[in-house]
């Protein structure tokens, strides 16, 4: 993989190609099957999950693809591409914190389906990804969800797609510790290709929003930052903490509960000025989501640009969760020409979003190249993507 690049477009094939071929190395055996989940980016609806409001994100074909087969006794081993040594457990190693590191995503996986009661068969996976990792696509949902998919289909447990998010998502709260919304394990399990999938974090109801780029002339461009995330994991955490105290504050369930024409008389109730600007982040959000919605409901994609733009503006001055190589992305997208631009995902870091014409992706990518050389940042990388389907065995 050229260095400043993300993976070339559709990888799909070689990737499943590469877990199979590290199956046989490792374990001098055939694989019983492959699963594959993808990497996500987030139209809109960022930090809204938490607050049990609405989200919009698609799938990419980016994907992680495991390739497992049963084992006779409760034993765990998963191997990685990336790493020469593979994590080994028993359920005697299941208590959260007792697996960490990657690892601690399958071990958190195999341990919430033995919470819910499932007979999780034990088993050997290996893995491939080329969802890369800690850009804020999702590429530990996608390893939830790969490997979920797998256990499940090797030890014939039910549970049904609409309830797997749940459940990857307490692997990630409970066994990992990171205190992340449903909106990652959602997408990346509930997605559909050519669609975007609008989710009310609250009832976890999903209706499948038609988001076709190409009829429309259209490209979604993804601007990998590369820059390092900068106190991400406490920053989340201290964000969704106001959120939640704020919510407390105003009497409210959660901040989905804020009406946007009530948001004036909310923000006058609150005390400082930073809470205010988080709970006017929350709740404009909200809306912004739906409305995004509502235009590619009516077929008009073009328009969604100005709130894709309102967004990383909330996120960046309301929020504070952009950092300067993000914000650099979508001013230089924005004024090569792109309709909109936003961080997509938790922020501190990760990828940019920007909608072009499907004419200018060179443009635009050459664009915010030549800025990160100008401010002395170190290579962005890019990729065009299309909506893509969600976890699937192959
Ligand atoms: C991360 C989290 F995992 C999601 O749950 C969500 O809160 C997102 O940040 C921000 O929208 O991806």
């Amino acid at each position: 993989r050229a260095p400043g690049d993300l993976p070339a477009r559709d990888t799909a094939g070689d990737v499943a190609d590469r877990a199979t071929a590290g199956f046989r190395q490792r374990y001098a055996a055939e694989p019983a099957g492959r699963w594959a989940a993808p990497g996500r980016a987030n139209l809109i609806g960022e930090h809204t999950d938490y607050n049990d409001g609405f989200v919009l994100p698609f799938a990419l074909s980016l994907r992680t693809v495991v390739a497992a087969a049963p084992e006779p006794d409760q034993v765990w081993t998963v191997c990685s591409e990336l790493t020469d040594e593979p994590v080994r457990f028993t359920v005697d190693d299941l208590a959260p914190g007792r697996v960490t590191g990657w690892g601690a995503y399958v071990a958190g996986v195999v341990w919430a389906l033995r919470e819910a009661g499932h007979a999780v068969p034990g088993a050997r996976l290996a893995v491939a990804s080329d969802v890369p990792l800690g850009s804020g696509l999702s590429s530990s949902a996608a390893l939830e969800a790969a490997v979920l998919a797998a256990l499940v289909d090797l030890g014939g447990l039910d549970l049904p797609a609409e309830q797997r998010p749940r459940l990857a998502q307490r692997a990630e709260n409970a066994y990992v510790g990171a205190p992340t919304g449903i909106m990652d394990q959602s997408a990346v399990i509930r997605c559909r290709a050519g669609h975007a999938l609008f989710l009310d974090c609250r009832t976890e109801a999903v209706e499948h929003i038609p988001f076709d780029l190409d009829a429309a002339g259209l490209a979604m461009l993804v601007v990998d930052s590369r820059a390092p995330h900068r106190h991400a994991d406490g920053e989340y955490a201290a964000r969704r903490r106001s959120c939640e105290q704020a919510a407390e504050l105003l009497g409210v369930p959660a901040l989905r509960d804020v009406p946007t024409d009530g948001l004036a008389t909310a923000l006058e109730r609150l005390g400082d000025d930073e809470t205010r600007r988080r709970v006017r982040h929350v709740v404009t959000e909200d809306q912004r989501v739906l409305d995004t919605v509502a235009l590619l409901r009516a077929g008009r994609v073009r328009e969604i640009g100005p709130l894709l733009t309102a967004s990383h503006t909330s996120m960046r001055d309301d929020f504070e969760i952009t950092v300067p190589e993000i914000d650099l992305a979508v001013e230089t997208a924005l004024a090569a020409g792109a309709l909109g631009a936003r961080m997509t995902g938790g922020g501190f870091g990760g990828c940019v979003l920007a909608l072009v014409e499907a004419t200018s992706v060179d443009a635009v990518a050459t664009a915010v190249t030549a800025a990160y050389a100008e401010h002395g940042f170190a290579a962005p990388g890019h990729v065009r993507v299309r909506p893509a389907p969600g976890a699937a065995r192959l």
